[in-house]
């Protein structure tokens, strides 16, 4: 678990822990099926993809779904299903994408919570994504957190961006604390349009979070090396997987969730800092079992 530390001079830093909460985003919403054979689409693909990177060392499963076609989908009855069955077949944690794909209506992602997902994903702005907007204003923020604090899911903010955190900040002031009690983010670093994904931004963006907050990070693409290695050097946490990164190597594309969440857990082994288990997971979170 990360705690704070405060410094000689007054400032406050994160101070490495035992464990290493790592958590697998497996699919996302922009890789196609066609290209990245690789990637879990099917229902029964996700099962299996759980349970290996839950085996590598994973702790929290980032969810988006696909339909039949595998494009990506926010139909509530197979978010429900797959709710089921990743509880069925693991004891990750099960946290929902609410950012869906950038083509999502507000009203589809406020009503991924109603499939009752432990956790699910908050994104505290909008950013610029590549070609395309990922439209997170104001209102939709506070209507999704009010959302996540009456159903007690908890949230995890995601931060793709400096204004993002300064969001942040003023959501915990106006609506106080979330569901589980416990401030956890994860930076999400070399999108194009938010923030790099190098050692200094982790730095700077890590001392700008809420005193007392957990963090982990991913880099996309090439950044993911760099943002792993920097996260685990500063006491953070990690995400990883095909959400994020399809190529493990230069030239060399993924070809599992789990080689990731292998990779990752060997980092932090190295680092002293072993990957930790869904209980403490829940624990460090406040997420409750609800199997
Ligand atoms: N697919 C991106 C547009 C989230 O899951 O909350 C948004 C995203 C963030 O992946
Ligand atoms: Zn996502």
């Amino acid at each position: 678990m990360t705690d704070i530390a405060t410094r000689g001079d007054g400032s406050r830093a994160a101070k490495p822990g035992p464990a290493t909460l790592i958590t697998v985003a497996p699919t996302g919403a922009e890789s196609e099926k066609a290209a990245v054979p690789a990637l879990p689409v099917t229902l029964e693909e996700l099962v299996t993809t759980a349970k290996e990177c839950r085996e590598a060392g994973a702790a929290v499963i980032h969810v988006h779904i696909r339909d039949a076609d595998a494009r990506p989908t926010l139909d509530l009855g197979r978010l429900r299903d797959t709710v089921h069955a990743l509880r069925e077949s693991t004891d990750l944690i099960v946290q929902l994408s609410t950012g869906g794909a950038v083509t999502d209506s507000f009203e589809r992602r406020l009503a991924v919570l109603d499939a009752g997902p432990d956790a699910c994903s908050l994104t505290c702005g909008t950013v610029n994504f590549g070609d395309d907007v990922f439209m997170n204003p104001w209102g939709f923020m506070t209507e999704l957190y009010a959302k996540t604090q009456s159903l007690g899911v908890v949230p995890e903010f995601e931060l793709f961006d400096f204004g993002h955190i300064a969001s942040l900040h003023r959501l915990l002031a106006q609506y106080g604390p979330p569901a589980g009690g416990h401030v956890h983010c994860d930076l999400v670093m070399g999108v194009p349009g938010g923030m790099p994904g190098d050692a200094g931004t982790l730095v700077n963006a890590v001392a700008a979070l809420p005193a007392g907050a957990t963090w982990s990070a991913t880099g996309i693409g090439r950044t993911s090396l760099p943002v792993l290695f920097a996260a685990l050097a500063a006491g953070g946490h990690l995400r990883v997987g095909m959400e994020d990164t399809i190529t493990f190597a230069r030239g060399r594309a993924v070809k599992s969730n789990a080689e990731l969440v292998e990779r990752a857990a060997a980092a932090a082994e190295l680092a002293q800092r072993p990957a930790m288990t869904p209980t403490s997971a829940r624990d460090m979170l406040g997420v409750p079992d609800h199997r």
